[in-house]
């Protein structure tokens, strides 16, 4: 089956009309709990993309046993032998890593060894991934003809769950169509009047330690707000100077918690942190009256990372909280109707229930955050962006090649979410300097940036279109009259 536009996001709407290839038989998990379910494979020239169910929430890349065997030459005279096929390569998901069994070698692979996307980025009961067809392992091409072989097993305390049923063997014919050609994504406004929010973590101080990059990144961009997260050694003040050192068309301000600043073309009325431990700030806009109705209350967010699932969750919940007392009498009352935009580093590689809590205030520590509260003043859950890379291919935000963390595929760390409500979205996109073309980079002004010349995650931009601010009777009567 063709490739038709199919994203490693972590949703499943673009496989809609891709037909299982094979159906695994239900509740054979024997003495394990993941139970493989339907399989659905797709290609183009360019990747092979799989979907899988596997029968219970689990995190892909952490704590399960699932391995994917691919005889990637459809041979069993080749690679390992296993169910009856020549495994050329296999992935353990959960260990992240894999083994390819090359001209009579064993070669440790990295997900980058195979392009391996992975999505979604927390837990889930299926899951898409992609591979690069191109590979090249020990100057091999991974991938030398159009029809493989596939095996999942989960092999948690001996082989339990396997897909497919013995003695079935499945075979995919590979498709060879061109990928889809996407029209990529402008960086600039869609209208000169729109409010753009970027969020950008910077790694370790970059801005300050790495500002060449930042600087050109920041001139493409032309934000009015950004919200930095891993600014540990500087003020504010230092972070507003240096912005305006990049773009000095703008007095810029901000306001800072404990490593994430704000920092805005226009004032900010008031901020705070979210809860005592200070990592997410939030803030009131003062958007200028004459073109915008409302002002914007702004959160910029980075809750900690990786396997502290209940730190994580601690500070998603006041976050959450912080949301529902702004919207409640007394205190910090905000005008109602004026819009929520939460950006940041959010870390989203753990429960699925974490985004849950941003997107529909469902909180978790009731008895230290209080109830539950749809966040956006219609009584509904908040917006994602949902932003993609500006070829539309991707839709990662974060990629490393650090020693640890390269082990885990790009992923979805970065989120912009808002209330739909009040604002509605403009052009909106990831920046990824790597996959632009050279013509995109050149009218940009930018070069390829990699994860130590600038950052390992990857800006996020959004847009915004606010209400406008009703006409004074001046200015309809002078309306009137022409
Ligand atoms: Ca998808
Ligand atoms: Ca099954
Ligand atoms: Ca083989
Ligand atoms: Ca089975």
């Amino acid at each position: 089956m063709p490739a038709q536009g199919i994203i490693i996001d972590g949703r499943f709407e673009d496989w809609a009309d891709v037909a299982p290839i094979y159906r695994d038989t239900r509740d054979d998990q024997l003495e394990s709990d993941i139970d493989f379910g339907d399989l659905k494979v797709a290609s183009d020239s360019m990747r092979l993309y799989l979907s899988f169910e596997i029968g219970v929430e689990r995190n892909l890349q952490n704590d399960n046993e699932i391995v994917l065997y691919l005889d990637t030459d459809n041979s069993s005279q080749t690679g390992r032998t296993v169910a009856g096929i020549g495994a050329d390569i296999q992935w353990a998901f959960g260990r992240r890593v894999g083994t390819a069994h090359i001209s009579g070698d064993t070669v440790r692979l990295h997900q980058e060894n195979i392009g391996l996307r992975q999505g979604p980025t927390v837990t889930s009961t299926k899951f898409e991934i992609s591979l690069n067809r191109n590979s090249m392992i020990k100057w091999v091409p991974l991938f030398p003809k159009d029809s493989i072989a596939i095996l999942f097993r989960n092999e948690q305390d001996g082989v339990q769950d396997v897909l497919p049923d013995a003695p079935r063997k499945l075979e995919i014919v590979l498709s060879n169509q061109r990928p889809v050609q996407y029209t990529p994504i402008p960086l600039g406004r869609q209208d000169p009047r729109h409010l753009r929010v970027v969020s950008y973590n910077v790694l370790f101080e970059g801005l300050f330690e790495r500002p060449g990059p930042f600087m050109s990144i920041l001139q493409a961009l032309d934000p009015d707000i950004i919200c930095f997260q891993e600014i540990w050694n500087h003020s504010a003040k230092e972070t507003a100077d240096l912005v305006a050192l990049m773009l000095p068309d703008a007095p810029w301000y901000a306001e800072k918690s404990h490593e994430g600043v704000i920092v805005s073309r226009y004032p900010i009325l008031d901020s705070h942190p979210t809860d005592v431990e200070q990592g997410n700030l939030w803030a009131l806009i003062d958007l200028p009256d004459e073109q915008f109705a409302v002002d914007l209350s702004l959160i910029n967010a980075h809750p900690p990372c990786c396997e502290d699932n209940a730190g994580r969750e601690l500070e998603l919940d006041a976050i959450a909280a912080w949301i529902r007392e702004l919207q409640s009498p007394g205190g910090r009352e905000l005008i109602p109707g004026t819009p929520m935009v939460i950006a940041g580093d959010m870390n989203l590689v753990g429960y699925a229930r974490q985004l849950e809590i941003l997107l529909a205030g469902r909180i978790i520590n009731q008895e230290r955050y209080g109830p539950s509260h749809l966040p956006d003043w219609d009584g509904t859950a908040l917006a994602d962006v949902m932003p993609y890379h500006t070829t539309g291919r991707e839709a990662y935000t974060w990629r490393s090649i650090n020693s640890y963390d390269r082990s885990f595929s790009p992923g979805r760390l970065d989120y912009i979410l808002y209330s739909d409500s009040v604002l509605e979205l403009g052009n909106h996109f990831v920046l990824c300097t790597s996959e632009m073309s050279q013509e995109e980079l050149t009218a940009a002004g930018l070069v390829v940036y990699d994860t130590a010349v600038a950052s390992d995650h990857l800006p996020v931009v959004a847009d915004f279109i606010f209400p406008v601010p009703a006409m004074s009777d001046e200015t309809a009567e002078m309306e009137d009259q022409e």
